[in-house]
Formats: C-alpha cells, structure tokens, sequence
C-alpha cells in the first residue's frame, strides 16, 4: 500500500516530517491538551498518549493549528508548546479559517480533527469522549455529531461526556447515520462510568471485527464513521450513581453562570475535577490512554487487511 499520508493542494497544512515513512497512524485531538485537562497532566497525558500508540505498533500524529496552519503531527517541542499556551483558541470545522487568517494557534476539537486527519488520510482516531447534545437550556449541538456523520473514519471513544444528554445523543447519531459500536459491551458508555442504561446499535469484540464493520460500512458507499465506543474496566470506572450528583450540581452552576457556547464543555469538565477531587479527571487519563491502544490496536488491523488486499 502506498503511504496514506497527502496533503490537500493548499499551504495552510503540514505534515510533520516523520510521519511520512511510518504506517499506520493513529490521529489524536488537542483540544483535550488545550481545554479539556489543567497543566501539567494535559502535556503528560499528549505525550504518554502518542507513546501507548507507539507501543501499540502505530504511529500518532497529533493534530492542532499552530501559528495559523494546520499541523498532522507535532514534534515534542510543539506538543509542549501547545500545552503552555494561554487563551488559546479551541477549534472546530468552522473555526480553522479565522485560525489561518489570523495566524492563530488552538486546539483541534472532535470534529475539526477529522477535518483535518481525513484530509490527510488518516482512518483511525482516538479521542475520550465525543461531544453531543447539551441538556435543552439554549439548543447546543457539537458540531462533533455532524463531523462523525460526513467523515469517513474510526473514532475510538468512552461515549459521549457524561456532562451531555445521552439519550437525545443517541437519537441524533441515528438521525446521522452514524454506528455507534460498543466496543466489548452492549451498552452505551457514559464517559466516566460503565453503563449508561442505553443500547448501543451493534456490539464488535476484537480490532479486526472493527475493520470488517468498517469496510463493508464504507464498501456501501456510506459517508459516515463508526463510533466504536470503549468503557473504563469496572476498576478504573467511577459508577453511574457515584458521579451523578456532581454532574447536575455542575451544570446547575453552568447555568447560573451563564456559561454557554464553546466554553460550557471545557467548563463542566473543570467543575466536576474539582467536585470529585480529581477523581473525574484520573477517569478522563485513564479512558483516554485506553482509547489510544485500541486506536493503534485497529489501525495496525486496518493496515493488514489493506496490505492482504494489495497482494
Ligand atoms: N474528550 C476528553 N476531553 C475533552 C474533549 C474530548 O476527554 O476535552 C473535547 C473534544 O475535543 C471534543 C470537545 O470535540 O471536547 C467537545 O466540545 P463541544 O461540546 O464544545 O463540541
Ligand atoms: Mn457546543
């Protein structure tokens, strides 16, 4: 198979160099670097995340906007650079171009990290939790949903965050065609905890059923990706009933605060560290590390399967 990584015919992308002789590759966001963990864990976690891709056989390219262009992959340098920055811009599809035109630099949500991995080719991406459907106070839909429907990849997360209203999530994936696979379970994981009480829309066991899911979804002519969605074991889990209450009182205080639109995610998430004294946030490394093995773990089945085909 010839190297996947392209690049679109503009100069607002870059490839690290690195990137280029080494398959297969696994796509990671920067957004949880810059708004969704406090300094230091967000660059221990960037970095041990690109090293468990690595023990898992893949190669991680990191994506982010650094100084107004649009980065497949960061160097050590760049990815602690990214994590020191102050008010740094968190950008989804429709915020690259004000990025670019101002010479910005930010952190790749969900959805603008598939943007930009899917224009360079890359099919498997690891996240933590997706973004969704807020509770109905203003309507707040992540552009996230609509990234998985129109992008063609592999998105390993936990579900979608605990902080969303699952099932109204649930029901706009479907609307979107969008696969939600559960990943070893049948039901829906809720970020922080096992069980979400809903039913996923097939359940895959091993990476290389991933794959066969995935290619007969694509061999379809579907645009949309697969959600294969990856619970924290019962150890490293915090129970449905144990976080609750935390995640109520946060939103309360979201709402109260008027705290809405692209601050609200980062906002919540930082309120509940603090309500469950960091035990939320040791959940959130904890998913996000495990959603990386099993991305490598899929890309390096995908890439197989690829290279069977082309003998
Ligand atoms: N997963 C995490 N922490 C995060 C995120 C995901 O464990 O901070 C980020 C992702 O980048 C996702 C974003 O796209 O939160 C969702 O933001 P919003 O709800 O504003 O779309
Ligand atoms: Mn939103």
């Amino acid at each position: 198979m010839t190297n996947p990584i392209s690049l679109p015919h503009n100069t607002t992308f870059a490839i690290n160099r690195a990137l280029r002789p080494s398959l297969p590759l696994v796509a990671l966001e920067s957004t949880v670097i810059t708004h969704g963990l406090p300094r230091p864990q967000n660059l221990a976690l960037a970095r041990d995340m690109e090293r468990v891709v690595r023990e898992n056989g893949a190669t991680p390219a990191t994506i982010a906007v650094l100084d107004g262009k649009i980065r497949i992959g960061l160097t050590d340098a760049e990815l602690e650079r990214l994590a020191s920055l102050d008010n740094v811009r968190k950008i989804s599809r429709r915020d690259f171009a004000t990025a670019i035109v101002r010479k910005e630099s930010g952190g790749t949500t969900v959805a603008g990290t598939m943007f930009a991995a899917h224009q360079a080719g890359i099919k498997v991406f690891a996240t933590g939790g997706i973004g969704g459907v807020h509770e109905v106070v203003t309507l707040d839909i992540s552009t996230d949903v609509q990234a998985l429907a129109d992008t063609p990849m592999i998105v390993v997360c936990a579900g979608a965050k605990a902080i969303l209203d699952l099932p109204a999530t649930l029901e706009y994936l479907e609307t979107m065609a969008v696969p939600v696979i559960g990943y070893q379970t049948d039901e829906f994981p809720a970020f922080y905890s096992r069980q979400s009480g809903l039913p996923v829309s097939a359940r895959l066991d091993s990476p290389e059923e991933v794959v066969r899911f995935a290619k007969a979804h694509w061999e379809l002519g579907m645009k949309s990706a697969l959600l294969v969605c990856q619970p924290l074991s019962p150890e490293e889990e915090i129970p449905r009933e144990k976080i609750d209450g935390a995640i109520a009182r946060a939103r309360r205080e979201a709402h109260e605060q008027g705290v809405h639109g692209q601050p609200l995610t980062p906002f919540l998430l930082a309120r509940l560290a603090e309500l469950t004294g960091g035990e939320s946030m040791r959940a959130n490394l904890a998913l996000l590390l495990n959603n990386a093995k099993l991305a490598a773990q899929i890309a390096c089945a995908l890439t197989t399967t690829d290279q069977q085909k082309a003998i």
